[in-house]
């Protein structure tokens, strides 16, 4: 294997390793595999210190323990490792789950997904093999690099052996809108072994919008921008859309143009003497593996219904189509191919003459030259998908029309379709528009065809494959920066350690615990956050001991607050700091406040709790709080941006302003905060150790309005600047419990 064993390496892993091995009479041989996946990260594979993870074609049946040593031998040259699987895990993972399943229901062929218990078991087992040879190949900095939807467990699966190692996802297929995604029965578990990655990578916006939406949606982790915030790291969730080695394809169909008679290939031959009987007739290219979601039936059905419209093009264009064979043992695949034959049969049969038949139909793969002979003579490519991830036979069309002649007809339901705007986009659902275009694109002049292809030649030459790789690992590697600087913050043993003992040595403490996010965990109802026993005998400890004060400070009521803690005599600090509870004393007004302005902000509120389903309004003493966690979490951000631009004039002329919590707007008099109030509990006291934690954005006003000396803390990993961060409430009640043992 020619790699630097001593620097940190890429592990890429795909279902398919690049190369297919077959057995020929006890002997190997090795193919090059054809797909997207497989073309793009192969220019990656062969420049680059890397591994490549996968299986093999073989499955463990045909093999003895002499040929799979020279299986092992054989993909070493090629620096890939196999993953091994038996017959049983082929059929229940890859036919079955991974096709039968997934790729259909991304695709938004609903009824064709199937939700099978037993191919999920084995899909979760295939994975879990992956993983296992992935960790045996992995040292600590390696960087992984995961793709595509056979693998979507293997992230977290990697990430439960390996906490820290660098791990990339890029899925090669659309991910599709919540509402088809919730359909899937195991959709939480999918969501949460793609969220082991540190990056995750979709083709377009679309796709990674659909993926945070369903993040959000079915978990409940909040979302900062294009992260995923969840308890212990960040997940960053970009789009990078894959490119082609353009060089390669460009440099071929140069070659392939000054090719001298005798060197030409003989589809090219044949094309030429085509071209030589009729100069005038056109040549439209469409190439896809026979997949029902290439659209190929449609794409049969628009160009009858174009001939039919359009008769005087009858004996002047031909179709030739390439259907490369695809998952022939799933049977939607094989039904598609009975399909396809008889509408070309059909087709051809209605419309031949004696020198012309319509359709040039191959069910087979190319090797390599005679694809760059088809994209470079045929004068259209119409590439019809119903739904496609990417498409990179469009982008090597155009990369391979060395005199930028040539038109592309492209379905806008490809990722493609987004950066490719100078081709022409047609929904392939519309018969009408698809036989128009054809026709556009068959009138058009050259000095147009030029004009368009130089555009898009020069973007795919620019993002090309190696630039998306490289795109991606620059990525990757930003957000694992950014998650090391994260955890430099976070409270580990150490800092807590130092902590504890300024604690331990303080003199007077005072100790301000924020309430709901920081010592309970929210709840759906928020009166059923009430404090439980152990929270009280947490708090009971660090509160006896006479060297310590312990202030709740919170942005709830004082009602609540009075009915849960009153008999504990805690010093209490309600509504952000309108109201203080000193120990055994009575509730006191900390600012001078009013409520007058109610009768002007509570309608306004009203409204929009009625039409935003979920939300609530909660009325204390001297404020008004819309509460929009239980919203649907689009609406309620929108209504919630809303709500602030409507009230916006009126909280001026009133002296209000608004608060932003987690998932609350409060209204109030302007200036009362808990930092304000935080600062008070100061005035004439001599402490030598101040403590503040809080979970959400109004606990920020304490951590910066305190003293510097403050020792502050968040909870979460949400923006801050506080000087460390725990993970979740469970760690506040640890920390809470140290404090009271120190
Ligand atoms: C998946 C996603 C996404 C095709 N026929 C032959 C052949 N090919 C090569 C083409 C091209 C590749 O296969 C096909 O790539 P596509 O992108 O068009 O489609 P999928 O295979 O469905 O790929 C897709 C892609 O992953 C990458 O992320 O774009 O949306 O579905 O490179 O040149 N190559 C040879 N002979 C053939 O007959 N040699």
């Amino acid at each position: 294997m020619n790699l630097d064993q001593s620097i940190s390496k890429t592990i890429i892993i795909s279902n398919r390793l690049p190369v297919q091995l077959e057995i020929d009479k006890n002997d190997l041989t090795a193919t090059p595999s054809v797909g997207g996946l497989a073309t793009g990260m192969k220019s990656v594979h062969r420049d680059s210190n890397s591994i490549w993870i996968g299986w093999s074609g073989l499955i463990d049946e045909e093999l003895n323990s002499e040929l799979e040593l020279k299986v092992v031998n054989s993909l070493k040259k090629h620096k890939c490792i196999p993953v091994n699987l038996t017959k049983n895990d082929i059929n229940g993972f890859y036919f079955g789950f991974s096709n039968k399943t997934i790729w259909p229901l991304f695709h938004y062929f609903m009824e064709y997904a199937e939700f099978e218990k037993p191919d999920w078991e084995i899909y979760k087992k295939v994975n879990k093999k992956f993983a296992d040879v992935v960790l045996k190949n992995l040292k600590d900095n390696d960087t992984i690099w995961i793709h595509d939807y056979q693998l979507l467990l293997l992230p977290q699966l990697i990430r439960e052996k390996k906490p820290n190692v660098k791990i990339g996802f890029f899925l090669h297929i659309p991910f599709p809108s919540y509402e088809v995604f919730r359909i899937f029965p195991w959709r939480e578990e999918v969501l949460k072994g793609m969220l082991g990655a540190d990056l995750l990578g979709f083709h377009t916006y679309e796709y990674e919008r659909h993926f945070l939406s369903s993040v959000q949606r079915l978990l409940g982790h909040t979302l900062e921008f294009n992260n995923v915030i969840l308890e212990d790291r960040n997940v960053c969730v970009d789009s990078f859309p894959m490119g082609i080695d353009y060089n390669k394809f460009a440099d071929a169909a140069k070659a392939n143009n000054k090719l001298k008679e005798k060197d030409k290939s003989d589809v090219q031959i044949q094309i030429d003497k085509h071209l030589i009987e009729s100069p005038d007739a056109k040549l439209i290219l469409s190439i896809d593996r026979l997949d029902y979601t290439k659209g190929i039936s449609k794409r049969l059905l628009a160009f009858e219904y174009f001939l039919e419209k359009y008769p005087q093009f009858k004996g002047k264009v031909r179709l030739v189509m390439l259907a490369v064979p695809s998952r022939s043992n799933v049977p939607q695949y094989q039904l598609l191919k009975n399909e396809i034959d008889q509408l070309v049969g059909r087709i051809n049969g209605k419309f031949a003459e004696i020198s012309w038949t319509p359709i040039w139909y191959f069910y087979r793969s190319f090797p390599f030259d005679n694809l760059i002979d088809l994209y470079t003579s045929c004068d259209i490519a119409l590439l019809t998908p119903l739904r496609d991830g990417m498409n990179l036979v469009a982008k090597e069309y155009i990369a391979c029309r060395e005199n930028r002649s040539g038109v592309l007809i492209l379905s806008e339901m490809t990722g493609a379709s987004l950066e490719m705007s100078e081709t022409l986009l047609i929904n392939p659902n519309n018969f009408e528009e698809v036989s128009d275009t054809l026709k556009i694109a068959l009138e058009m002049d050259e000095d147009e065809q030029i004009e368009r292809n130089k555009a898009l030649q020069k973007r795919l030459k620019r993002y090309n494959v190696e630039r998306w790789a490289s795109d991606f690992i620059e990525s990757l590697n930003e957000a694992t920066s950014k998650q090391h600087e994260d955890k430099i913050k976070k409270l580990t043993e150490s800092p807590k350690k130092t902590l504890l003992n300024k604690y331990r040595k303080a003199k007077k403490r005072l100790l301000f615990f924020d309430y709901d996010g920081t010592l309970a965990p929210f709840e759906k109802i928020p009166e059923n956050a009430k404090p439980t026993e152990a929270i009280f005998k947490l708090l009971d400890k660090v509160h006896n001991d006479p060297k310590t004060d312990l202030i709740l400070i919170t942005g709830r009521d004082k009602y609540t607050f009075n009915k849960w803690f009153a008999h504990k005599n805690y010093t209490l600090i309600t509504e952000h700091g309108a109201w203080l509870k000193d120990g055994e004393k009575e509730w006191e007004m900390l600012e001078a406040l009013n409520n007058d302005w109610f009768g002007v902000i509570l309608p306004i509120l009203e409204r929009f709790m009625d039409r935003t389903p979920g939300s609530l309004i909660e009325e204390k003493a001297f404020s008004l709080a819309w509460h929009y966690r239980n919203t649907d979490p689009d609406l309620g951000q929108r209504r919630a941006n809303e709500l602030q631009g409507t009230i916006q004039s009126l909280i001026a002329n009133h002296n209000l302003e608004i608060l932003e919590g987690d998932k609350v707007l409060e209204i109030k008099i302007s200036g009362v905060n808990k930092g304000r109030s935080a600062n008070k509990m100061l005035l004439n006291k001599n402490y030598d150790f101040i403590f503040a934690i809080g979970d959400d954005w109004t606990d920020e006003f304490m951590f910066k309005e305190l003293p510097d000396t403050t020792h502050t803390v968040k909870v979460g990993l949400k923006k801050t600047i506080a000087n460390y961060y725990v993970e979740n409430t469970k760690q506040v009640h640890q920390l809470l419990s140290e404090f009271g043992n120190s």
